[in-house]
C-alpha cells in the first residue's frame, strides 16, 4: 500500500486532554530528540516531518464545560480531527502515518484519518486497556478510554455533540486487541456483545505471543492494510514504567517487540501509533528506560530485524 520512495510521516501529537495526567503531551519531543527521525532514516526510510509539534493551544477552547460525563470534549474533538486530516493526508499519499502521542484518545484522530483512504483497514490495538467506553458506561470520563466505541458508532457513541465531524468508520470486525487485562465491567459486555477478537494477557500466557499475532492478522486478513495502535501501557510497568496508567501483569519487552515485527513482516503497514509515553511519570531512569522503548518499538514496526 505504500509507494516508493518509502516515507514515513511523523504526526507529533503533543496532547493531553484526553486523560487527567499532564506531561503526556511531552511524549512525542522527547522521543524526537532521542533521535526516532534519524533512527528511521538509517532504517532507508525517508523521513518527512510533517507537523513541528503544534501544540495545539490555538484549538483549546475557550471554555470546554464537561458533556454529560465526558471531560474536554470539545478540546478532544478539535485535536483529534487535526490529527484526522494529518493522518488521512500522509495515507493518501502513500506514505506510512506515524503518530506519536500523546494521549490515546487521538486514535479517533489516527483510526477515522487511515480508514478515510481504506475503509477495509484492519486495526490492531495493543494496550492493557480496551478504550471502548461510551459516554454513558465510562467511569471516569476520560476520553482516552474511549476511542473505539466513537470510531465505531455503538450506541451512545454517535452523535455525540461537539464530534460531528467523526462518523462511523470502524466496523466491529474490523479491530483486534492484544494485551488487556485492565477492562471495566461494562466494556467486558460491549467487547461480547459485539463478539470482538480481543487476545487478553490469558491468551498470550496461553498460546504464547507468536500464536496469539497469527491468529490475529489471520482474523484481519492477510491481504488487508494494517493500523498499528501501540498504547506503552500494554507493556509490564517494569518494562515501560513512565505512563499514566501502569497495570501489573503485561507484554514483556520481547512480547512487544515480537508484534511490531510481525506486522512489519505483512508488508501492509499504513499507519502507526505510539501513545501514552508520559516523560515526566517516574524517576530519570524510568523515563529514558520508557523513550528508548517507544523508540525500538517504532523502529522495529519499521523494519529494525534482530538479524
Ligand atoms: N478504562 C479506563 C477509562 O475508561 C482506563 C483507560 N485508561 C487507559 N487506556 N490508559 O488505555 O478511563
Ligand atoms: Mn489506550
Ligand atoms: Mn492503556
Ligand atoms: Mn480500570
Amino acid at each position: 500500500f505504500l509507494k516508493a520512495p518509502y516515507t514515513v510521516g511523523i504526526v507529533g501529537a503533543a496532547f493531553s486532554g484526553g486523560q487527567p495526567r499532564g506531561g503526556v503531551e511531552q511524549g512525542p519531543a522527547r522521543l524526537v530528540e532521542f533521535g526516532l527521525p534519524s533512527q528511521l532514516s538509517s532504517l532507508g526510510w525517508n523521513v518527512d516531518i510533517d507537523e513541528k509539534f503544534p501544540t495545539y493551544e490555538h484549538l483549546r477552547p475557550p471554555s470546554d464545560q464537561d458533556i454529560g460525563k465526558l471531560k474536554n470534549a470539545r478540546y478532544v474533538s478539535a485535536v483529534t480531527k487535526s490529527v484526522s486530516d494529518s493522518v488521512k493526508s500522509l495515507v493518501a499519499k502513500g506514505h506510512l502515518a506515524l503518530t506519536l502521542g500523546g494521549d490515546h484518545s487521538l486514535a479517533m484522530g489516527t483510526i477515522s484519518g487511515s480508514a478515510a483512504v481504506y475503509p477495509d483497514v484492519g486495526v490492531i490495538w495493543v494496550d492493557a486497556h480496551a478504550d471502548i467506553n461510551t459516554p454513558e458506561t465510562t467511569e471516569t470520563g476520560n476520553l482516552h478510554g474511549c476511542p473505539v466505541s466513537f470510531l465505531m458508532g455503538l450506541p451512545g457513541a454517535r452523535n455525540i455533540p461537539s464530534f460531528e465531524w467523526l462518523s462511523p468508520c470502524l466496523p466491529t470486525n474490523r479491530i483486534v486487541y492484544i494485551g488487556l487485562r485492565d477492562v471495566d465491567v461494562p466494556e467486558k459486555k460491549i467487547l461480547k456483545d459485539n463478539n470482538i477478537k480481543a487476545f487478553s494477557m490469558h491468551e498470550v500466557d496461553k498460546y504464547g505471543i507468536g500464536k496469539v499475532v497469527e491468529m490475529a492478522l489471520d482474523y484481519l486478513g492477510r491481504d488487508k492494510p494494517v493500523h498499528l495502535s501501540f498504547d506503552v501501557d500494554a507493556l509490564d510497568p517494569s518494562v515501560a514504567p513512565a505512563t499514566g496508567t501502569p497495570v501489573r501483569g503485561g507484554l514483556t519487552f520481547r512480547e512487544g517487540h515480537f508484534i511490531c515485527e510481525a506486522v512489519y513482516e505483512t508488508g501492509n503497514l499504513v499507519a502507526v501509533d505510539i501513545m501514552e509515553v508520559n516523560p515526566l511519570l517516574g524517576d530519570q531512569a524510568y523515563v529514558l528506560q520508557t523513550i528508548q522503548i517507544g523508540c525500538s518499538l517504532t523502529r522495529t514496526a519499521l523494519g529494525e530485524t534482530l538479524l
